[in-house]
């Protein structure tokens, strides 16, 4: 079937409602009638998904491989309806069987395979590779437990483990066929085949059986529907057990245990590496699955393994997946018999690594000996491959110990996971202009200096789809209404709605949206925090994972000060303020779980002040996620963009808040950078040290944050709040770590050592500015559609076809129906 009409959509609901669950359409449940519209559409979804594998093998396709620990999806069911473009029909069947889509909408768990920037650009990704019609396998872990679910209580963030697959994932399918065996531990045998040639052979190791779930990628309008494999672990058949065989009871357990515990839960940790042996498994598991089933399929069609690179691309998303070099090479050395030099050159066509972070605490390093004793045959390959580069070092630089130091994938019983990616790679690339930068001139400059041509930037992207199309039908549907629809594909379009920024009509007609979108967002914190907040107010959001140094910290400081001002001059004319927060922060991590409870104690404060008027409000938004983030974008005035300078690669949710309308309150960091060269300087307030600045003040060994906090009263009152009980009355310690990190070394830790200080005047400044900006309409209706206008090049289309350009070299097919 290729669409629906309403009568056979109706039927279809009634016909999975009867099957799934003896039940009418009137008796079901909302969760039940979402199941069923969801199998109603991979209904839809199934033919196109076939048809696009058809033509993939017709015309035998060069396949990208995007392997990622993360795939952070976002609901399915109101994309997958958009981009089949069957939406309407949907909304209308629903609404003849009294119900909302919305509300069906809303009954989907939302997928949380990821943390954060990282997976959902991951997600993004495949979206636009879907729309633009090239081939990818999204490769990743199906992970029982994803992200968990954040409540707030008391203040303080609290974990609920988030069983998401509970009610079964209509959109997925097991695919058994195509299940490999990974194999960990054990020990490494050498023998000598017929010819005298040296074999290696992995005994006495646990087997793993992995088995993959595909999940459909739609692309918009176009019939072409990619994959998203995701690996679960199974036991080995008990009777297939060697150990059982040879009555091994307790290893035929511990092969159960191990398969149980390999994709149970999601490491909750963003831009932070915790070193869990566990963590390795899964690497290696999702790894070594994905690697072996590309050659499977390679070979299923070619004679030479050598020409591999024309046909592969395994894409490395961060260093999670960097055993993939060594997988690879193991493959082709001991099940194709390559020699080493004829497998290292086919890895090295093969592998791309992007890099996401310059944040020292997310570089992956495995001890020596746990890496070995998981993986003995891979870790004798990685030892090879740096015995060989160091050579290469040594030669080039003449024994240079400095060049070994830095450059080494074994150093100091530690295998550097960055440094296998770069050497097992033909490209390298960073995620904005100013992090590719840095990564040439200061964390990746010694192999930037070695291999010049393997740098390269792709600026990252979000897809128009999910975060206007969907997540802001109101304003979709204005712009298209002014420009056409061509923007749902091609967001440089956008550039033509800069003729109506002028225009007062359309000015109101903008803020108008913007309004109603307000009142949405308001409704939704006024049911979830009891909260009621004006949505003539400025909505200020900072919505993101919370770190450090993202400096919500700052963020909160400042309207920690606005408060201290109204209250010193409580008639204080002020443009209403609602500071609106979401933030996940990692369940290990005691210094953001402090910031958060900070927010709140503050909000608690601030919101039940009845000296102040209700000017400002602060909002802390619980358990931010993908669904809520689409609503959330549609309804900011002001997007909070303000990390320490150097330090946030790009950031995603920044192009989000752009394409939505809201104006960039932020540092000179990341993509901000590249907003602001396309938007304008006067179209967004920018605040800070920059990021030669900071670095700059890193290599002095910091600054000195009491020369700020002995010279400015308003900082020293608000720091003192943290710490006298007027946020905290029973724990006067709650905040102490948090206010002595700003002003004392401690340990290796530098004092601010993200500036928070430092920038703070600055950054009042230029809420100042977004004050006086808010109360000339004309302006700020002009500057939104401007940011609106401007948001084209953040598309992850053109970030795509950037990718498929320089890295992928992948072709474009057509699917017909
Ligand atoms: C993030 C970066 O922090 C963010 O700036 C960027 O936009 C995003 O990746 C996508 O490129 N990094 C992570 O989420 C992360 O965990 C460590 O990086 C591996």
């Amino acid at each position: 079937m290729q669409a629906y009409s309403k009568d056979e959509l109706k039927r279809s609901i009634e016909d999975y409602v009867k099957v799934l669950y003896r039940k009418g359409v009137s008796e079901a449940s909302k969760k039940q009638i979402f199941q069923a519209v969801a199998y109603s559409v991979k209904d839809l979804i199934i033919e196109q998904w076939m048809e696009t594998h058809r033509v993939y093998e017709e015309e035998d396709v060069k396949t990208v491989y995007y392997l990622s620990m993360e795939f952070l999806m976002g609901r399915a069911l109101g994309n997958n309806i958009i981009n089949l473009k069957t939406n309407k029909v949907v909304e209308e069947t629903l609404r003849e069987l009294g119900l909302k889509l919305e509300d069906v909408e809303e009954e989907e768990p939302d997928p949380a395979l990821g943390n954060g920037g990282l997976g959902r650009l991951a997600a993004c990704f495949l979206e636009s590779l879907s729309t633009l019609g090239y081939p990818v396998i999204g490769c990743g872990i199906r992970y029982k437990y994803g992200m968990f679910e954040q409540k707030i209580e008391n203040g303080y963030q609290m974990e609920v483990p988030d069983d998401w697959l509970r009610d079964g994932n209509p959109f997925e399918m097991k695919q058994e066929e195509a299940a490999v065996i990974v194999k960990f531990g054990g020990y490494v045998r050498m023998t000598k085949d017929e010819n005298g040639r040296e074999k290696y052979i992995q005994e006495n190791y646990s087997p793993v059986r992995a088995v993959p779930y595909d999940l459909p990628i739609v692309g918009y309008s176009n019939h072409v529907v990619n994959s998203l494999r995701i690996w679960d672990a199974e036991a080995i058949d008990h009777f297939n057990l060697d150990s059982f065989d040879k009555g091994d009871y307790l290893k035929a357990v511990e092969q159960q245990n191990l398969a149980r515990s390999i994709c149970e839960v999601l490491y909750p940790n963003d831009n932070h590496y915790a070193g869990k042996e566990l963590r390795l498994k899964q690497q290696y598991f999702f790894v070594s699955a994905s690697v072996q089933r590309a050659v499977l399929k390679y070979m299923e069609k070619h004679e030479d393994i050598r020409q591999l690179p024309e046909k592969v691309i395994f894409q490395l998303n961060d260093t999670h997946p960097s055993v993939t070099v060594a997988e690879l090479m193991r493959i082709l050395l001991d099940d194709y018999d390559l020699s080493w030099d004829e497998a290292w050159e086919v890895t090295t066509k093969t592998c791309a690594y992007t890099n996401h972070t310059i944040m020292s605490e997310a570089l992956e390093k495995w001890p020596i000996d746990l890496f070995a004793k998981l993986l003995p045959r891979i870790y004798q390959i990685v030892e090879e491959i740096n015995r060989r580069f160091m050579n290469l070092i040594h030669e080039k630089y003449h024994c240079n110990f400095k060049k070994v130091e830095k450059m080494a994938i074994i150093y100091n019983g530690q295998i550097r996971m960055a440094n296998l990616a770069i050497v097992g790679s033909f490209s390298v690339n960073g995620v904005a202009k100013l992090h590719t930068e840095i990564l040439k001139n200061q964390q990746l400059k010694d192999f930037y200096e070695l291999t010049p041509e393997k740098f390269n930037n792709k600026t990252n992207g979000i897809t128009q789809r999910r975060f206007l199309l969907h997540g802001n039908p109101l304003l979709a549907n204005w712009v298209t209404s002014k420009i056409g629809s061509e923007w749902i594909t091609h967001l440089e379009h956008m550039k033509k709605l800069e003729t109506y920024a002028l225009d007062p009509i359309c000015q109101k007609e903008f803020m108008d949206i913007k309004y109603q979108n307000k009142v949405r967002l308001a409704e939704y914190i006024k049911q979830h925090n009891k909260i009621e907040v004006d949505p003539n107010s400025i909505f200020d959001v900072q919505v993101k994972r919370l770190h450090e140094y993202k400096r919500q910290l700052l963020n909160i400081m400042h309207v920690m000060y606005l408060y201290e001002e109204l209250k010193k001059n409580p008639r204080m004319d002020i443009v209403p303020r609602t500071f609106i927060f979401g933030a996940k922060a990692s369940a290990g991590y005691r210094r953001a779980k402090a910031i958060i409870k900070l927010i709140n104690s503050v909000g608690e404060v601030v919101n039940n002040d009845k000296t102040i008027g209700g000017k400002i409000k602060v909002v802390f938004i619980e358990n931010y996620r993908v669904s809520n983030a689409e609503m959330i974008f549609a309804a900011a005035d002001v997007s909070e963009q303000i990390s320490t300078a150097s330090k946030e690669a790009s950031g995603t949710g920044n192009m989000k808040f752009m394409l939505n309308g809201a104006i960039t309150l932020g540092t000179m960091d990341g993509a901000n950078v590249e907003i602001v060269e396309e938007v304008g300087l006067e179209n967004a307030f920018i605040f800070g040290l920059s990021s030669d600045e900071v670095i700059k003040y890193e290599l002095e060994g910091g600054y000195n944050p009491k020369d700020i906090y002995n010279q400015d009263l308003g900082i020293r009152t608000i720091m003192t709040h943290m710490i006298d009980g007027y946020y905290a009355p029973v724990n006067l310690d709650l905040f102490r770590e948090v206010h002595n990190s700003l002003l004392d070394n401690f340990g290796g830790e530098r004092a601010d050592q993200f500036f928070i200080l430092k920038d703070f005047r600055s950054y009042v400044e230029a809420q100042q500015k977004v004050e006086m900006a808010y109360r000339n309409p004309e302006w700020w209706a002009k500057a939104a559609i401007l940011n609106v206008a401007n948001s084209g090049k953040f598309s992850s289309d053109r970030t795509i076809e950037e990718y498929v350009e320089d890295i992928w070299k992948l072709e474009k097919v057509t699917v017909e129906l």
